[in-house]
């Protein structure tokens, strides 16, 4: 029952649709056309059974969204927002400012400067506004969603279990490139 489950329509909501615990994360992007690259992130939290929230929202052009989402996410139960967006991404850095949950931006490649604009844009907060700020892109977002699964986990201890066989999994895949490759 939140509405911002549906503010993306179709595509969004075949991550949130069998999703019926009250989100403790929340995703917001720019725009619906920075949805294919940020569904990396809600695939991660789709695999660890970590429930969220996802929607559109800009810094730019519904400022007052983004201020009334942020100002209201504690009282639906979120405790770390995520916020990916390209061009001059002042996204993140607008959430840092209205709230004291940890905030993790991610930069994407949406302008002819491929996302160095949005990285700096980012990155560069001034002292006392943290964002936590990712790589450009879909290794950006999916690692967003597993440094919130980190903090998360430190009072989550099935969640610490679960990234604990996620890097399991990723050791023994590298191993088993490494075996298939000796042929
Ligand atoms: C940013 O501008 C969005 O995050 C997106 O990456 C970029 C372009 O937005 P659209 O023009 O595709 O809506 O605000």
């Amino acid at each position: 029952g939140c509405q911002y489950r549906h503010d993306i329509g179709e595509k969004a909501m075949k991550h949130t649709k069998k999703k019926e615990a009250a989100a403790v994360v929340g995703i917001l992007m720019g725009s619906d056309s920075d949805l294919p690259v940020m569904r990396s992130a809600a695939d991660f939290f789709e695999q660890m059974h970590v429930p969220y929230e996802m929607t559109v929202a800009s810094a730019h052009r519904t400022p007052e969204l983004v201020m009334e989402y942020t100002r209201t996410a504690p009282k639906r139960g979120i405790q770390i927002i995520i916020a990916g967006a390209g061009m001059a991404a002042h996204l993140a850095g607008v959430i840092a400012s209205h709230t004291d949950l940890p905030v993790i931006g991610v930069p994407l490649d949406a302008s002819p400067l491929g996302g160095m604009d949005a990285l700096l844009a980012t990155v560069q907060m001034p002292p006392g506004v943290p964002v936590a700020t990712m790589g450009i892109g879909k290794a950006g977002a999916k690692n967003a969603a597993v440094l919130a699964c980190r903090i998360l986990a430190l009072a989550d201890s099935d969640l610490a279990r679960k990234l604990v066989e996620f890097r399991a999994r990723m050791v023994e895949e590298v191993h088993e490139k490494a075996r298939a490759l000796k042929g």
